[in-house]
């Protein structure tokens, strides 16, 4: 359901004196002890999950060869990163509302969005890196293929920025359909890249390649869908509250558990390199053993 909004964008004190809030994504009006509720324990759940995935992604480092650690690292910093803003989102919603006679009204200081995004945009190019050094590909591919997804994302996140903070639906449309760019080639590039990868991969880790494929297009999915629901006729604070639920879901699926993914694959490939005696490539085959003629019955 589209408005003709005479009050300017953003103008949350313009947005109020009009009365009209029924068709705009707000802050502005009250929300109900249930609502109020489902976010904050969202947001809390979601701090637990980020500092707790840091510590055991900090920890499990040690039990994954070298040449995997790297990559447990940069797990354990892209949700130490995330614990850390879901904090102050936290604070803010805190902040923003405050319970009169049963109802959690708008205490005047806005709920800042811009943690999120600031978020996204260091820990979405970290993510990047994580999936592309899971698929193991030659420093000559890997470093220009990172290069442009890492690019991409930047321009998918800068430009969902303005939309998001918007009141205009039309203004968020624009902006939405532009950030889907960056957006549908991030994830086209990366399935494709995984599903190419998966012959490479020892039979052990093929699965879990496989579901980290799967993962990544249905977590990444959930922020474009989050951010339509206001434009899907779902109005004021229940597109409030449904955005903000669905960018946190998507935000426990993409970080830690998609870090879990990770470390299964660093584990497995560890004990495939073991097993091997340490004949083995980046990928966990034995290259060894690919070139002698397969052993016949005598
Ligand atoms: C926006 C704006 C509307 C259009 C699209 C979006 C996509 C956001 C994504 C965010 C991913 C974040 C991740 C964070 C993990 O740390 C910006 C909501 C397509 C895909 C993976």
């Amino acid at each position: 359901m589209l408005v003709i909004s005479l009050v300017p964008d953003g103008t949350l004190l313009g947005a109020l004196t009009t009365g009209d809030m029924s068709d705009r994504l707000s802050t502005a009006l009250s929300l109900t002890p249930s609502q109020f509720n489902l976010i904050y324990n969202a947001f809390s759940f979601a701090i637990a999950a980020m500092f707790a995935s840091a510590l055991f992604f900090f920890n499990a480092r040690a039990q994954v060869g070298q040449k995997y650690q790297l990559a447990l690292l940069v797990s354990a910093i892209v949700v130490s990163i995330a614990g850390y803003h879901y904090f102050r989102i936290f604070n803010s919603w805190d902040a923003a509302y405050s319970l009169q006679n049963g109802a959690y009204m708008p205490t005047g200081a806005p709920f800042n969005d811009a943690y999120r995004y600031v978020d996204w945009l260091l820990t979405v190019p970290l993510l990047l890196v994580e999936a592309v050094a899971v698929l193991a590909l030659p420093r000559k591919v890997a470093r220009p293929l990172l290069t442009k997804l890492v690019l991409a994302s930047i321009v998918m996140i800068a430009t969902g920025y303005p939309g998001e903070i918007s009141n205009n639906l039309t203004t968020r449309m624009i902006w939405g359909t532009v950030s889907t760019i960056p957006f549908a080639y991030i994830l086209y590039v990366l399935w494709v890249e995984l599903s190419k990868s998966l012959v490479r991969q020892p039979s052990a880790v093929r699965t879990l390649v496989r579901s980290m494929r799967l993962l990544l297009l249905f977590s990444w999915g959930v922020y474009p869908i989050a951010y339509l629901l206001p434009m899907l006729g779902i109005v004021g604070t229940t597109a409030t509250v449904g955005v903000q639920l669905g960018y946190t879901i998507a935000d426990v699926l993409a970080k830690p558990l998609f870090g879990l993914l990770v470390f299964a694959i660093a584990i497995t490939k560890t004990k495939l390199d073991q097993d091997n005696n340490g004949l083995t490539d980046e990928l966990g085959h034995a290259p060894e053993l690919d070139v002698l003629p397969t052993p016949t019955q005598s």
